[in-house]
């Protein structure tokens, strides 16, 4: 159970519920496997409608409606990978919330921007203009995945708060850094800290989210508390969690995963 003060930027709880997940392969099996040990219609000329029947449509079997009902929130923040915290899906929920308190909290702005600066999150957060609900598909490489409904901002805002130079084409983002008090960090499991990179492109595109909670409620500390990146048309390790700085570059900054395993996982932006 986690307990925090209400921030001034969080949601009254949303409804709906229900739904599982789909758990298969474990990313700790996939390091070890690799030997690394812990070191990785055509539609034609047809016209759209008349000829097909009008509305309503008929339901794909495939694409259907319910394939986007939330996973229940006990489970999205209860089996996570946040390897600051552990390599078990078990761990973060149990390790993030035993005196890592991310709060007061800091994001540095920084690189190629007119308007570089450390940021309160409050203060950041509250200059985003209001919080909105996206319910995304989250789905991560081990072949998994969940649907979250996620509060947050897009990123394109805050792309246009730090005000780029137009040498800016990449942005790479870190998460924190503290082997006190975030246990995972006490084992080289990977190179700490967590790193990221999105083209500037993709970071204006409005898919591309930062999430400040989950269903409602400010985000958990194993979810990522209290900022953290979420792009649905990537795998779910794009989403860089507990975000410090985001530093605007003209080259692309390798990410963690290909720094680790770059014959599985592509050049940083991809
Ligand atoms: N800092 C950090 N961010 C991270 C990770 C991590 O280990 N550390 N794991 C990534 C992976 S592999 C996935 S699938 C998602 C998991 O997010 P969730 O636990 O909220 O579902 O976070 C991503 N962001
Ligand atoms: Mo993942």
């Amino acid at each position: 159970m986690f307990i925090r003060s209400k921030k001034p930027w969080e949601l009254p709880e949303s409804a709906v519920t229900s739904e599982q997940a789909y758990f298969q392969r474990n990313r700790r099996e996939f390091l070890r496997t690799l030997g690394l040990g812990i070191a990785g219609a055509a539609l034609g000329a047809r016209p759209l409608w008349g000829a097909t029947g009008g509305f309503p449509s008929k339901e794909n079997e495939h694409y259907p409606a319910s394939a986007l009902k939330p996973t229940p929130y006990d489970l999205i923040t209860s089996y996570n990978n946040f390897y600051e915290f552990g390599t078990e899906k078990d761990d973060p929920k149990s390790n993030a919330n035993k005196g890592w308190k991310p709060e007061p909290w800091t994001v540095e702005l920084r690189g190629l921007i007119r308007n570089p600066g450390k940021f309160d999150v409050n203060d950041l957060v509250g200059k985003m203009g209001g919080l909105e609900e996206r319910v995304y598909r989250h789905r991560c490489v081990e072949a998994w995945s969940m649907v979250v409904p996620w509060d947050g901002f897009p990123l394109a805002k805050l792309v246009a708060l730090a005000d780029p130079k137009l040498e800016a084409k990449f942005i790479k983002l870190t998460s924190f850094n503290d082997p006190k008090k975030a246990v995972g960090q006490q084992e080289r499991t990977i190179d700490w800290p967590y790193v990221e990179s999105l083209h500037l492109a993709e970071a204006t595109n409005e898919l591309a989210f930062i999430a400040t909670g989950i269903y409602g409620k400010p985000l958990p500390n194993q979810n990522g508390a209290p900022l953290r990146l979420v792009t649905p048309w990537k795998y779910g390790f794009k989403g860089i969690k507990s975000i410090v700085t985001i530093e605007f570059t003209e080259k692309p900054a390798r990410n963690t995963w290909n720094l680790m395993a770059p014959q599985e996982y592509g050049s940083s932006p991809m």
